[in-house]
Parts: C-alpha cells; structure tokens; sequence
C-alpha cells in the first residue's frame, strides 16, 4: 500500500508517542496512589505502544480501509494496555477512566461479557486524548485495552501463533487456544472467589515490608501464629 498520504510520518505519529507516554504516567500514578494510601490497587501494571508506520499500513491493507478513513478504522494507533490482578478490578479501572476530565471516552467494547469467537477477552476503551504540542492541541485516537494477568497471558500467546498460522489454525490448535482460554476464564473465577483473601495477604506484605516493628500488628500475622 502507498504511504505518500501522509507527508511526514515521524511528524504525524508524534502526537500519538506523546500520548502514551503522558497516559502511561498518569495511570501508573493511579497504582502509586493506590499504593501509598495502602489500598489494593485496581493497575498490576501499565503498557504502551505505538503501532509503526508498516503495522498501520498492514492493517489497513487487510481490512481495505482507504486513506481518508485512516483515523475511524484504525483506532489502535496509540494503545494503552492495564493489566489488573482481578476480573472486579477491571471495572474498577474502567470507572476511573470514565471519570476522568482529562480526556473523553468515545466507546467502549466489552469482550469480557462477549467475548469474541477466537476466545479473546479484554475490556476495550476508545479514547479521546488532547495532546499538547508546541504551539497547539492535537486530539488523537488511543485505544486502552484493560485485561486480567490471566487474560493478558492468553491473549500474548495466540498473538504470537496468529504470526506464525495468519488466524488459519490447525484443528489441534485452534481446540487447544479454545480450552486454554476457558482454562483461562475459570482461573479468574477462582481468584475472584478469594480476593478478599489475596489482598490482606499482599497488603500484609506490604506493610511488614514498609514497617516491620509495627505491622506484624496491623496485619493478620498474629492470628495465623
Ligand atoms: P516496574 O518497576 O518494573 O514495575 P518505556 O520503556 O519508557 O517505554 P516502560 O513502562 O518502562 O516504558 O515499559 P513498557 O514496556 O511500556 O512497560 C513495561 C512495564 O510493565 C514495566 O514496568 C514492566 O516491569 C511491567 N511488566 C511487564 N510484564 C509484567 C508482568 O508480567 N508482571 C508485572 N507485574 N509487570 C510487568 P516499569 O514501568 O518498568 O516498572
Ligand atoms: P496489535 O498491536 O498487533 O495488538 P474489530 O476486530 O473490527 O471488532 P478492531 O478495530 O480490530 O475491531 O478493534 P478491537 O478488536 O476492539 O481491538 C483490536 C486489538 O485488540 C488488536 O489489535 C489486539 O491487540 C486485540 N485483539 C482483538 N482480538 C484479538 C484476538 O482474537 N486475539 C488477540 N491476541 N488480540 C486480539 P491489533 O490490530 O491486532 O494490533
């Protein structure tokens, strides 16, 4: 696909760099946030990428989208990954965005209620994000993918095959990623049924880790002696 549609790439892709540079910081502020106040928080960890002049063109040449629908169909240029240890988390990061005033939510796509046939679940953002430049505001796309530890290991290794097998599986395969992702799905579960429990072990931790004189007291060290 010709690329002479846009003139300058490193230009036009700048926005989008600075905007996952200044959304990562923010949302990593977030966990310190959580962290300092010694609360669980929602973000395990925060990632960012912006997809290469050759991967936007790849993309648009396989889903026919033209050079003037860029911007509407390739709304991953900029991309936000928050990985959370608790499926309940996700929803907890999810609300935290949709309150924020700093940028605008413009769509949401639920693939943790509806997950898609592949066996693909995340909870997925459309944002709007002002990025200030120089002398002006550039708005751009950036897509936040928000997943579980467990999600977020499916997803990393069928992204790795679909390379190798371009979405065409093998029957073997493809049952395989299928059970993995259920696999996946009751890991969650399970984890949620004794979250309760994970927290006060890690916030435990934590504390002794911060404070030892003090916290084998606040914690529940005492009581499993
Ligand atoms: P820390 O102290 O490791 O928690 P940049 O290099 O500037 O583009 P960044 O954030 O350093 O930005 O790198 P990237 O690749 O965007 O994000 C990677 C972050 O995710 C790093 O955290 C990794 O430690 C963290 N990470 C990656 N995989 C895992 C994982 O499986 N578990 C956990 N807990 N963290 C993971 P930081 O920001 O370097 O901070
Ligand atoms: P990258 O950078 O290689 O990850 P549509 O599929 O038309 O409904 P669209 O525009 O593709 O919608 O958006 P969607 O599906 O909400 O989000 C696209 C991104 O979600 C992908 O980006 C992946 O990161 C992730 N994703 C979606 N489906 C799957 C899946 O089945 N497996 C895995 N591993 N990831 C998935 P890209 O474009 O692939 O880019």
């Amino acid at each position: 696909m010709e690329d002479n549609f846009i003139e300058n790439w490193d230009l036009f892709l700048a926005p989008y760099e600075q905007a996952v540079e200044e959304l990562k910081l923010k949302l990593k502020n977030i966990r310190k946030e959580y962290r300092t106040l010694h609360r669980h928080t929602p973000i395990e960890f925060v990632t960012g990428r912006v997809k290469t002049r050759e991967s936007i063109l790849e993309k648009m040449e396989m889903r026919e989208i033209e050079p003037e629908d860029m911007l509407i169909g390739v709304q991953d240029i900029a991309g936000i990954r928050i990985m959370c240890q608790f499926v309940e988390d996700i929803y907890e990061v999810a609300e935290l965005i949709k309150e924020r005033t700093d940028f605008k939510v413009l769509l949401i796509r639920d693939y943790i209620h509806h997950h898609k046939p592949s066996g693909y679940r995340s909870y997925h953002m459309v944002i709007e994000y002002p990025v200030q430049r120089a002398k002006n505001v550039e708005t751009v796309i950036v897509e936040v993918q928000i997943r579980t530890l467990a999600m977020n290991f499916w997803a990393t290794i069928e992204h790795s095959l679909n390379y190798k097998y371009q979405g065409e599986y093998p029957n073997h395969i493809l049952e395989r990623l299928e059970r993995a992702s259920e696999a996946a799905f009751m890991l969650d579960q399970e984890m949620s049924e004794i979250r309760e429990e994970i927290r006060e072990a890690t916030q435990f931790f934590e504390q002794r880790y911060e404070d030892p004189e003090t916290a084998i007291y606040k914690g529940n060290y005492e009581v499993n002696q």
